[in-house]
């Protein structure tokens, strides 16, 4: 028996639509997603939808019905390439619970929970939108899930689509070196809804810049307390919404009124 990664299927599979694959060339050839790929632990499938438009021209877009300014995704490349992909025949069978997500920023916003949802499939779509808009009817009968990474307009779906990659990898058992290093991220469940507090490393002394005493201790509990506390102010200065949904303790709203800081009951 070889336990192997890359002698059994990928944990999780994203087939990526977009009319500019070379987006995705360094983000996928370095760091943890080259490594993970290379395990066989993620498989990342690019498509160029281009290919599934119609000759001559291969034209993706078209102008809007009733006029107004911009360019619309036409529906036709789309629906193709999706049906291709989820088409039985070789490769991957895709299950009924295989998402089609447009990435758009009208979608649900991406959180660290959703991150999560997402790590428990073995498989789904993501489709980059462009332009000003894609066809509607490729929501009405295509897309089951449209996701947008925050309140700001990109250009395309390209980098939504890499945060979502990236993000949703970080969860896959396997592919941090640190095995529960994920559970000690910001915005992690493990920490309570909190931000991390400071990290240090050597030196000790840095441009006449020094460390917390508390740390270089050797006390565990007294460690596990200032981190607890440092979270906890760093929460309240500079996410003080994070902070009103956060699961704290009687030690935790203690402290930080002793800091000052006004608590929602
Ligand atoms: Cl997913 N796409 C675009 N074009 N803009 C965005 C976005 C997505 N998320 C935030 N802004």
């Amino acid at each position: 028996m070889h336990s192997d990664a890359s002698e059994s299927q990928p944990k999780i599979r994203f087939d990526v639509l977009t009319l500019f694959p070379g987006i995705f060339s360094g983000f996928l050839a370095e760091s943890i997603l080259r490594r993970v790929q290379d395990q066989g632990l993620i498989q990342v499938a690019l498509h160029n939808f281009r290919q599934h438009a119609a000759l001559p021209h291969r034209a993706c877009d078209d102008t809007p019905y009733g006029g107004g300014g911009g360019m619309v995704l036409k529906p036709e490349p789309v629906f193709a390439a999706v049906e291709e992909l989820l088409a039985p025949g070789p490769g991957p069978a895709p299950s009924q619970e295989t998402p089609v997500i447009l990435l758009t920023p009208q979608g649900r916003l991406f959180t660290q929970q959703i991150a999560v949802e997402l790590s428990e499939l073995s498989r789904m779509v993501l489709i980059c939108g462009r332009y000003e808009g894609v066809d509607e009817r490729i929501r009405q009968a295509l897309v089951t899930d449209e996701i947008s990474i925050g309140d700001y307009v990109l250009g395309g779906g390209e980098v939504a689509a890499m945060v979502i990659i990236e993000a949703v990898c970080r969860q896959v058992p396997g592919v941090l070196g640190f095995p529960l290093g994920h559970l000690q991220d910001s915005h992690a469940p493990h920490m309570d809804g909190l931000l991390e507090g400071p990290h240090y490393t050597r030196p000790a002394e840095y441009r006449g810049m020094g460390i917390p005493e508390v740390l270089v201790s050797g006390h565990h509990a007294k460690v596990q307390q200032w981190r607890r506390e440092q979270s906890l102010l760093r929460t309240a200065r500079r996410r003080p919404d994070l902070l009103s949904k956060a699961n704290l303790g009687e030690s935790d709203r203690k402290f930080l009124q002793r800091q000052g800081f006004a608590l929602a009951p």
